[in-house]
């Protein structure tokens, strides 16, 4: 097992969810974190949290994934011990609303497009130069289940998991012959913020969302990242479709009622 022991790991969306669950794995295994997301509030509670418990190095970077100048600002002028990143987790994402199309509101599925898809260019484009010249690498894309099955309503964020699990493909093929490696995860239900976020604040609509099954907790993810890192570096864990016991498809859920 490659073992994490002061690698650098730089994780999107750190600032919550399955973001979070992946720093608290990664820093108990000793790594150096690099922690990005819009609100900085929840990043530096999140510090004194891993740097308490596991005495971690760690990096803060607040940033909007959807602005290519605060991307371009943020990650080209690392301090210079922060600056050879190992590993990124392209995991901030989000979806919004949950219309069909021909009711959809545009500013959504811009704001998914634009965190989901672009962001997540705008990042790695950013940081995987360094991997592939230093020879050393691995881009973990946070995908979903959305990204293999479109649901009804689903349609512009289903579309922008699909454009992610495309990317890693694309980035698997455009790295061979390097030893970076790429993988792709992809969780169906995970109770964090995201149906929350999905519902513009409706928290009673986002319960709803979880009632009645035993959703994947953002530690169950964590764990496959996790997972996936630390294999040998012959061995690429290109693809991960996790879901919960409770789900067969994006739509065939089982809720005891
Ligand atoms: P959360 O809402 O709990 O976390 C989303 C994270 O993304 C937050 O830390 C948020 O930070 C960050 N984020 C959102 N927009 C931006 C932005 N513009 N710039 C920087 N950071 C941003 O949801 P999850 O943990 O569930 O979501 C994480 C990933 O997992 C997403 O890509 C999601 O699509 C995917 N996923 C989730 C599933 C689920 O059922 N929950 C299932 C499959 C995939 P901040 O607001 O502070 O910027
Ligand atoms: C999140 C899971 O099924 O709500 O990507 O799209 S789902």
């Amino acid at each position: 097992m490659e073992s994490l022991k002061n690698q650098i790991v730089s994780i999107t969306g750190a600032s919550s969810g399955i973001g979070a669950a992946c720093a608290r794995v990664f820093a108990q295994a000793g790594a150096k974190l690099i922690l990005a997301a819009r609100r900085q509030q929840r990043l530096e509670e999140l510090a004194e949290e891993l740097t308490q418990k596991f005495a971690c190095q760690l990096h803060l970077v607040v940033l909007d994934v959807r602005s290519r100048a605060s991307v371009e600002l943020a990650l080209s002028n690392l301090p210079p011990s922060w600056e050879a990143v190992d590993i990124l987790i392209n995991n901030a994402g989000l979806s919004r609303g949950l219309d069909k199309l021909h009711e959809g509101s545009i500013e959504d599925w811009e704001e998914m497009i634009d965190t989901n898809v672009k962001g997540l260019l705008y990042v790695t484009r950013e940081l995987l130069p360094g991997m592939v010249s230093r020879g050393k690498g691995h881009i973990v894309n946070i995908g979903s289940i959305a990204g293999h099955q479109t649901y009804p309503g689903g349609n512009v964020y289903c579309a922008s998991k699909a454009a992610v699990r495309v990317i890693s493909e694309g980035l698997k093929q455009d790295l061979l012959g390097t030893p970076v490696r790429v993988s792709s995860v992809d969780p169906g239900m995970v109770e964090t913020e995201f149906s929350e976020v999905r519902f513009h604040g409706d928290t009673s609509r986002a319960k709803n969302v979880y009632q009645g099954l035993t959703p994947l907790t953002p530690e169950d993810v964590a764990d496959v990242v996790f997972f996936c890192v630390t294999r040998p570096p012959h061995v690429n864990i290109s693809e991960v479709l996790l879901v919960p016991t409770d789900q067969a498809t994006a739509t065939l859920i089982h809720r005891r009622v």
